[in-house]
């Protein structure tokens, strides 16, 4: 389990743009997302850093969590 810290996620569209992101860079991950706590959970066999950069390109700032 990955997890990030994106505090710019606010809303069900961010939380659906940064899935889409991740199932982009790997179909089969599964994410599990806290918008009260700006938390990003990925299940995935990419890297963290593939994972962080999939995020940061679709215009979030994922930090470590
Ligand atoms: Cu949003």
């Amino acid at each position: 389990m990955i997890e990030f810290k994106v505090p710019d996620m606010t809303c069900g569209h961010c939380a659906s743009t940064i899935t889409k992101a991740v199932k982009e860079l790997d179909a089969g991950a599964k994410l599990d997302i806290s918008l009260a706590e700006h938390l990003v959970r990925v299940d995935s066999k990419a890297s963290r850093e593939d994972l962080q950069h999939a995020i940061a390109e679709a215009g979030f700032t994922p930090e470590a969590a």
